[in-house]
């Protein structure tokens, strides 16, 4: 399921929406967060517009302030004038979620500026009694996210100090996650080094090329990864032939920050450089998480609308019309096949998909199409796994497209070989 959303959403809000800085301290007053028109279903539906199909909403960032009314701290909604005290974002964004039928996701992050025990072994229980209170008072959640940023200076109730910890040790994650995993057996967790989902390494949106699923984390030494690394290597291409099936995510912002700031409004990624990101994220196997975060209304600003609908739209009408579906498959060999077209088609996007049930087996293959009486070379490529989507230089028009997996590590088995024209792409 989670290889299918293809496209999720990340939301960045809170207290840092308001004193516009990236990181929070962790001493700001709870009062500052006042969001003066908050829509969850406006929110939901522009990311919807974009085609991304999951929303996962930072519940907690670095600097501890919590967007849900929590029991393990004072440091939360509950004393901002939003909603009289009474409001929980947490709890609208998930059910506006729901209601618009995109997943709903968590980020809580570790490393907690606000909290005094922050550092010490208390800390842990708070923690997990975070996590418990988000994954069963809100419903399904598809994906945990664990940030990798952590330890530092901080408020840290009033200490004021930098405090450094083990990021190898502190955390205890397998008990945490053997604790979302009684909690949401369907969520898949994502961390640096996985165990379910792995971090591509930057925060560009880009996967490595090859981009395989399976992976083996590898420590920057170049030693095994222990849980709780940052900065593994080799994130971006994966490893052929790892024992663990753990693909990749790209998280990027729309924006060049992760929180809403005004100065950047104009600075808000183009339809065309997130179709460059598809292309580069989804299009090679792996899921984009593109952030989006809302304004000091507590709404998607006007330029990110604008930008996600656009964009949204080309990838809707693109992969609307499969040309290749109906055409004969001439040659249907398990190393080969050969596609042809009822009459002439121009097509300028190739989309390739393993049917991963059974594993990623293409190594390499080569695309080619006929042109003046004999087959002219027009893709190659290697990992293919969930999906590999492939952009020509311009529009192609043939009526005979041919597959060859040069090389795989079993029989090949394709979920797809479809053919498209990008749609409105001349607007760009
Ligand atoms: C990083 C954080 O430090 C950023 O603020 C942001 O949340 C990003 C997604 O992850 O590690």
């Amino acid at each position: 399921m989670w290889h299918e959303l293809e496209m999720h959403a990340f939301l960045h809000f809170g207290l840092n929406t308001f004193t516009d800085k990236e990181w929070g301290e962790g001493d700001e007053d709870p009062a500052v967060f006042n969001p003066t028109a908050f829509d969850a279903d406006a929110i939901v539906l522009g990311l919807k517009a974009g085609g991304l199909r999951g929303v996962i909403l930072t519940a907690k960032h670095h600097d501890g302030f919590c967007l849900w009314p929590t029991a393990t701290t004072e440091y939360s909604v509950k004393h901002s004038p939003w909603r009289g005290g009474k409001g929980d974002v947490v709890r609208e964004i998930s059910e506006a979620a729901r209601r618009h039928g995109l997943r709903f996701g968590i980020y809580l992050s570790p490393w907690d500026r606000n909290n005094a025990q922050y550092g010490a072994s208390g800390y842990l229980a708070i923690y997990r009694s975070q996590l418990r209170e988000l994954l069963t008072n809100y419903g399904p959640i598809y994906e945990v996210f664990h940030d990798g940023a952590n330890g530092g200076s901080g408020y840290y109730g009033g200490a004021r100090e930098t405090r450094r910890i083990d990021k190898r040790t502190y955390y205890d994650w397998p008990r945490t996650w053997e604790m979302v995993r009684a909690l949401q057996p369907g969520a898949v967790i994502f961390s640096d080094i996985g165990p379910d989902v792995r971090w591509i390494g930057n925060e560009s949106g880009i996967a490595g090329d090859p981009c395989w699923a399976t992976y083996a984390p590898v420590a920057e030494d170049g030693g095994p990864a222990a849980v709780g690394d940052v900065r593994t290597k080799d994130a971006a291409t994966g490893h052929r032939n790892a024992p663990n099936w753990i693909p990749a995510e790209c998280d990027v912002s729309i924006r060049p920050g992760w929180f809403f700031h005004a100065r950047e409004n104009s600075r808000v990624k183009t339809p065309a450089q997130l179709l460059d990101l598809y292309f580069q994220s989804v299009g090679r196997g792996a899921n984009l998480l593109l952030n989006v975060p809302p304004d000091r209304r507590g709404l998607i600003n006007e330029a990110d609308l604008a930008s996600l609908a656009a964009f949204g739209r080309i990838v809707r009408e693109t992969f609307s019309r499969n040309l290749a579906a109906g055409a004969r498959l001439a040659r249907p060999e398990p190393m080969e096949r050969i596609i042809e077209l009822h009459r002439p088609a121009a097509f300028d996007v190739v989309r390739l998909r393993e049917d991963i049930r059974l594993g990623q087996r293409v190594d390499a293959f080569a695309i080619d199409a006929w042109q003046d009486g004999a087959w002219s070379p027009i893709a190659e490529g290697s990992s293919i796994g969930p999906r590999r989507v492939i952009r020509l230089n311009g529009p192609l028009s043939t009526t005979r497209v041919r597959l060859r997996i040069t090389q795989a590590a079993a029989i090949p088995v394709l979920a797809e070989f479809g053919l498209y024209r990008l749609a409105g792409a001349e607007d760009l």
